[in-house]
């Protein structure tokens, strides 16, 4: 007999950056993938991804045997972001994009609307009882640059008492060469981010943001999904945004995709079929409020791709990346909550293993930071193995009736 996987498992990918990156296709194709998320990061955030470009791209990982799934990330312009004077220019572009992409058959494709910062994370290099390292987020860090460093003017109300004490004693101890450590692992930009800033520029933009305020924000979106969903609808791109990461106002930033309620009113206010989501189990958990397996059921319709990785929640607000199937996630749940939707619609999902841990030969070579190729590789095998396991006896059960 020859066993094969059943068609409604997700599609295994990973996380390209390029041509550039220290991981290669080949590491990819070995570790199981069928696809590539990858992005055009040579391009200027807000110029157009011509055929050309896209085609070029799209033929190196075809020579891989692998396809190009999924666009991660088409950034929007910070100019759509804050609808400074003449961003319209930067919409047209976006929708050329998209027409690009779609005459190449590129159809899923991921953005966010985080302002300035992409994801963020403060200890990049975070040692696991085990000797792997992997990324974290630390609230008292946090505190310690927006207050002491950054000097944001209403940086202290943001914080807890005692979170401010922490900060305060943390400051004391900081010698020049911590304080520019931190700063550049705040602003200077993790992977996949295209912005990064001095902490002077940093601080102007924040007070922009502000001044912009939550709900204007929110109607940013809005609006930049209104000008943007018809053309992806004609087209057939699917538009899927990533959640904020983390999930809540950090240095007194607008945050506008943290929690189900946050997407009910962004389906509510853009139906269109194009209007999709990119469900990060990770980035979703750190607010223990978020049930992720009810947020599957309900925005199922929505998620055309999915990033699996798991956190551990700690005090303050502070989290770290897990192990992919141990931590504040119940990742079985996750995972069975997503085969459901992958037999409901009949799609193979696109699903990549969010982050890795540095392990083994990693830990002796440079990568970006949580995209290394062992750690992923692990990862990737334990989400499959899980999600088979799931299909499976679903499968059997249903025999057995
Ligand atoms: C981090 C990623 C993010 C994500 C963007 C999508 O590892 O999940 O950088 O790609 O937010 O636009």
């Amino acid at each position: 007999m020859i066993v094969s996987l059943p068609p409604s498992m997700m599609e295994p990918t990973m996380r390209w950056f390029g041509p550039k990156d220290p991981v290669s296709l080949r590491d990819l194709r070995q570790a199981g993938c069928a696809g590539v998320v990858t992005a055009l990061h040579h391009i200027a955030n807000g110029e157009v991804w011509s055929i050309a470009d896209i085609s070029q791209r799209k033929t190196v990982v075809e020579n891989e045997s692998m396809r190009w799934s999924v666009v991660e990330s088409l950034p929007v312009h910070e100019d759509i972001k804050t609808q400074r004077q003449g961003y319209e220019k930067y919409l047209e572009n976006y929708k050329q994009s998209l027409r690009n992409l779609a005459a190449c058959d590129v159809k899923i494709v991921t953005y966010n609307f985080m302002p300035l910062l992409d994801w963020t994370r403060t200890d990049l290099s975070y040692v696991m009882a085990d000797g792997g390292v992997a990324l974290r987020f630390d609230m008292i860090d946090v505190a310690t640059y927006d207050v002491h460093i950054l000097q944001r003017p209403t940086a202290a109300v943001d914080y807890p008492e005692e979170v401010l004490q922490r900060a305060a004693t943390r400051f004391a101890k900081l010698d020049r060469a911590g304080i520019a450590a931190l700063e550049k692992t705040i602003v200077a930009g993790l992977p996949g981010s295209e912005e990064s800033f001095s902490t002077g520029e940093f601080l102007q933009r924040i007070l922009t943001y502000q001044k912009i305020g939550l709900q204007n924000y929110k109607q940013h979106l809005v609006e930049f999904l209104q000008a943007v969903c018809p053309v992806a609808d004609e087209v057939g791109v699917k538009l899927v945004i990533h959640p904020d990461d983390p999930p809540f106002s950090i240095y007194g930033l607008p945050r506008v995709v943290s929690t189900a309620q946050d997407l009910r009113d962004l389906f509510a206010a853009v139906p269109n079929p194009s209007n999709g989501l990119c469900f990060c189990a990770g980035s979703f958990s750190i607010r223990p409020d978020n049930n992720l397996v009810e947020m599957i059921k309900e925005f199922g319709e929505r998620i055309h791709f999915v990033h699996l990785r798991n956190t551990q929640r700690e005090a303050y607000g502070s989290f770290h990346e897990s192990q992919h199937l141990q931590g504040s996630i119940d990742m079985f749940s996750v995972v069975e909550a997503l085969t459901h939707i992958s037999a409901q619609r009949g799609v193979s999902l696109p699903m990549r293993p969010d982050h890795g841990h540095q392990i083994l030969d990693d830990l002796k070579k440079s990568s970006n930071p949580g995209y290394s190729a062992i750690g992923r590789l692990k990862g990737l095998a334990e989400l499959r193995g899980l999600e088979l396991g799931i299909v499976r006896s679903a499968a059997r059960a249903t025999e057995a009736q």
